[in-house]
C-alpha cells in the first residue's frame, strides 16, 4: 500500500495529514529545487497555511535538474511524511502542500508555462549557492557557464533559473500579466538581492530595457531559512514506512526547530506563513550574516575537521573536544564582529545551536555539509575574517577552519580515485597538489580568486596565520593522513 491521497485515511491516527480539502487548493506558489530542505521547511509552513483554512496557496514543485522528486512524488500526489526529531521527543506527519510536481529536463516546457500563468503570484527558490551562477567573490555572474551561455543562446528554451525566470517575466510583461514575486530560500547573504542581481544580469546579456523594467517592477524578497534536514536513509525509510503501515517513496527527516525570516515585500500577495511560525522583519540581513556565520560556519568547520578525524556525523563530532573547543573560540571571533538582530541575544543564539548539532537522533553527515566548500566558504568564514582583518584583530579559529578546509582539500587531492563534490572540484585538486610544502600549498589554494578574491592571498598577518594554523592540524594524531601528506 503506497501513501497517497485515497489512503490518508488508513494511516495510524497518531500521523498528522491534512484536515483540508485538496482539490480546492490554488497552486499559485511554484518552488525551483523541491528538495528535503524545501519540504521540511517552506512546504511545511505552507502546509499550515492551508490547515488554517487559506486554500489561495499551493505548492507547484519543479526539479530542474532530475525528475527524481518528481518520480517518487507523482504517484503518491504529492503527499510526503515528514519526521520532525528533536533529542527528546519525535512528530510524524503527511504534508499535503505540494499539489503538483514537475521535473528533469522533459518537464521544462511545463516549469514555463506555469510560471508564466496568471495564478502564479510567487516563484520561489532552492537550488543552493551554485543554482544562481555567481561568482561568489565577485558577485558578477558567470557566462561563461556552460548552462547559462546555453539559455543566453537559446532563450526560449531555458534550463536555468535564470533563464526560466527572465523568459516567464518577459511573456508575462508582453501580456500584460503581473509580475510573480521571486522569493529565494537559500543560504546566501541578502539573497533575495543575489537572486535580483543574478536575474538582472542574465536580462541585461539579452535585453537592456526588460532588464530596467525587471530592475523596477519584480519584487525579491530577502530571507533566512532555518532547519537542519539530512539527506534521507535507507533506514529512515524504513522506519517510516513501518510507522504508516504503508510506502513512502521519499519521506523526510528533519529536526524540531524551524525557523523562518521574512521581508515583507511581496507584488501579488502572499500567505500569512506567520500561522507556521514564520516572521516578517526588515532585519533580514542581522538575522541571515548571524545564521550563515553562526550556524553555517561552525557546520562547515566541524563537517571538514569531522571528515578528517572520521566523524560520521554532526553529533558525533561534537564529542570530539578538539572540535568542540575549535567551535568554542570561532564563535567568539564571530561574535565580536557580529551585529545581531534587534533582541535577539547571540550567546544564547550560540547556545541553541550547541544542542542542536548534539541532536543523537538525527544522522547529519558530514560529509554531505563538506559539500561546494567553494560556495559556502565566502559567506560562512570570509565575511568574518574580513571584518576582523579591517579592525586589526587576529582570527587563529578562522584561520583554523580555513585550513581544515584546505586539508580536506589536499587528502581528496592525494586519495587515488578521491572525488571533491564542488563546482570548482577540477582548480581545486590542481591547485591542492601543487606541492607538499605547507607554505606552497596555502599560496596556491588561496590563489584560487573565486574563493578568496584578490586581498587575503596578500595579507601577510592573516597567511601567517593560516600557515600555522595549517602545520597544527598537520600535527594532530587525529588527523595522520594530511601530516603523512604534507610534511
Ligand atoms: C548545512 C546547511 O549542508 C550545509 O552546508 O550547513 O544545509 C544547514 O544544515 C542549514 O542551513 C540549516 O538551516
Amino acid at each position: 500500500m503506497q501513501l497517497c491521497e485515497k489512503n490518508l485515511n488508513l494511516l495510524p491516527a497518531s500521523v498528522w495529514r491534512p484536515t483540508y480539502n485538496r482539490s480546492k487548493v490554488v497552486g499559485s506558489i511554484v518552488h525551483l529545487g523541491v528538495g528535503a530542505f524545501h519540504r521540511a521547511h517552506h512546504a511545511v509552513m505552507t502546509d499550515a497555511v492551508l490547515t488554517s483554512g487559506d486554500l489561495a496557496w499551493g505548492i507547484v514543485g519543479a526539479g530542474l535538474m532530475t525528475s527524481g522528486t518528481k518520480d517518487a512524488l507523482a504517484p503518491q500526489d504529492g503527499l510526503y511524511s515528514l519526521v520532525e526529531r528533536s533529542a527528546e521527543t519525535e512528530q510524524l506527519r503527511v504534508v499535503g502542500s505540494i499539489l503538483e510536481l514537475l521535473g528533469g529536463a522533459d518537464d521544462l516546457r511545463h516549469v514555463l508555462e506555469r510560471l508564466c500563468a496568471p495564478s502564479t503570484r510567487i516563484v520561489s527558490l532552492t537550488v543552493t549557492e551554485k543554482g544562481y551562477y555567481l561568482d561568489v567573490a565577485s558577485g558578477q555572474l558567470l557566462l561563461n557557464a556552460p548552462m547559462v551561455a546555453a539559455d543566453l543562446a537559446n532563450p526560449g528554451q531555458p534550463k536555468t533559473i535564470l533563464g526560466l525566470i527572465v523568459q516567464a517575466l518577459r511573456r508575462r510583461r508582453a501580456a500584460g500579466v503581473p509580475p510573480f514575486t521571486v522569493l529565494s530560500c537559500d543560504n546566501l547573504p541578502n539573497n533575495g538581492k543575489t537572486a535580483k542581481a543574478a536575474v538582472l544580469a542574465f536580462a541585461q546579456q539579452l535585453d537592456a530595457e526588460l532588464a530596467t523594467w525587471i530592475k523596477s517592477e519584480v519584487r525579491f524578497p530577502c530571507t533566512m531559512v532555518d532547519r537542519i534536514t539530512p539527506a534521507t536513509t535507507d533506514n529512515d525509510r524504513s522506519y517510516v514506512n513501518e510507522a504508516l503501515g504503508m510506502t513512502d517513496a521519499w519521506p523526510i527527516v528533519t529536526e524540531g526547530f524551524v525557523q523562518w525570516v521574512i521581508e515583507d515585500d511581496f507584488s501579488m500577495g502572499r500567505p500569512d506563513w506567520t500561522l507556521g511560525g514564520a516572521v516578517f522583519s526588515n532585519e533580514i540581513e542581522a538575522w541571515e550574516n548571524m545564521k550563515l556565520r553562526c550556524l553555517n560556519g561552525a557546520h562547515s568547520t566541524l563537517a571538514y575537521l569531522g571528515q578528517l578525524i572520521g566523524c560520521e556525523t554532526v553529533a558525533d563530532a561534537m564529542q570530539m573536544p578538539l572540535i568542540t573547543t575549535l567551535l568554542d573560540d570561532l564563535w567568539s571571533e564571530v561574535l565580536e564582529v557580529l551585529v545581531a538582530p534587534a533582541g535577539v541575544n547571540p550567546a544564547d543564539y550560540v547556545e541553541q545551536l550547541k544542542k542542536r548539532f548534539r541532536n543523537p537522533t538525527l544522522k547529519h553527515r558530514t560529509l554531505q555539509i563538506s559539500m561546494d566548500g567553494s560556495q559556502k566558504l565566502p559567506q560562512r568564514l570570509l565575511a568574518t575574517l574580513r571584518e576582523r582583518l579591517v579592525s586589526g584583530l587576529s582570527s587563529p579559529a578562522l584561520a583554523m577552519a580555513i585550513a581544515g578546509w584546505m586539508h580536506f582539500a589536499v587528502k581528496t587531492a592525494h586519495t587515488p580515485g578521491g572525488v571533491l563534490n564542488d563546482p570548482l572540484s577540477l582548480d581545486i585538486l590542481n591547485q591542492a597538489k601543487i606541492s607538499t610544502q605547507p607554505k606552497f600549498i596555502l599560496d596556491s589554494l588561496l590563489s584560487i580568486q573565486k574563493i578568496f578574491g584578490t586581498d587575503l592571498i596578500g595579507h601577510s598577518g592573516f597567511k601567517a596565520e593560516l600557515l600555522t594554523a595549517f602545520c597544527a592540524l598537520a600535527n594532530q594524531p587525529d588527523v595522520a593522513t594530511a601530516r603523512q601528506i604534507t610534511l
